[in-house]
Formats: C-alpha cells, sequence, structure tokens
C-alpha cells in the first residue's frame, strides 16, 4: 500500500512539474531551485552620472539580503538581486532615497537632495 501512495505521489510531482516547465522558462527554473530566494528586480530610480550610480548601488548594496545591484544610467533602472527571505524592494527604495535619489516609490527629502553635487542634481 506504502508503495503505491509513493508510486502515486511521484507520479503527480513530475506531472506538475512538467506542466510547470511547459509554461514558461522562469517557472521552470523555480520548479528547478524551489529553495533559492534570490530573486531578480528592478526599480526604477533618478540619476545623472557615473558618481549617481556609485551612489545608487553602494546604498542597494548596504541593505542586508541584496545580492548584486547595478543601476543603467540610460534607462534609469536598477537591476537588482536580492533575498526575498530578507529583504524587499520597498526596503531597497527606501534606502537609496535615503542617499538623495527618488525612486519609483520613494522620495528623497529636498535636503539631501540639495546637498547632492552639481552633476548629480536631478531633474525632479
Ligand atoms: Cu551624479
Amino acid at each position: 500500500m506504502k508503495r503505491i501512495i509513493l508510486f502515486l505521489s511521484v507520479a503527480t510531482l513530475l506531472s506538475i512539474n512538467s506542466a510547470v516547465a511547459a509554461s514558461t522558462s522562469m517557472s521552470a527554473e523555480m520548479a528547478a531551485a524551489p529553495k533559492s530566494a534570490i530573486k531578480h528586480a528592478m526599480l526604477k530610480v533618478k540619476g545623472n552620472c557615473e558618481s549617481c550610480k556609485d551612489r545608487i548601488e553602494k546604498a542597494a548594496l548596504s541593505v542586508k539580503g541584496v545580492k548584486s545591484a547595478s543601476w543603467d544610467q540610460k534607462s534609469g533602472v536598477l537591476h537588482l538581486e536580492l533575498d526575498s527571505k530578507a529583504t524587499s524592494v520597498a526596503a531597497v527604495s527606501k534606502a537609496i532615497a535615503k542617499v538623495g535619489h527618488d525612486t519609483e516609490f520613494d522620495k528623497a527629502d529636498a535636503k539631501t537632495y540639495n546637498a547632492l553635487p552639481g552633476c548629480c542634481k536631478y531633474k525632479r
């Protein structure tokens, strides 16, 4: 009896797995590594130059659980690899606003913005 139950559950798991794998490559990856909480996320952040890039990425990496941060100067999109069990895009957004950069979710306060070097004063 135990063997039959085991066989049935394995068969069920296999069919679920292949159904998921068939849907998209993204969910296939997730099915292959269900224990990993590392995910890719994107966040719009305002800035101008290389110093902005450094400042934005440093602020993002200062948040525990952020594994990598790369801000694209042209598009203003910050690409993140983060442990979704340890942090969130919302927390990263707040950390970035704190160093003077507006994000799609948070605004930097005027005092911090005004203290940025001239080249970094992006349009608000
Ligand atoms: Cu700058």
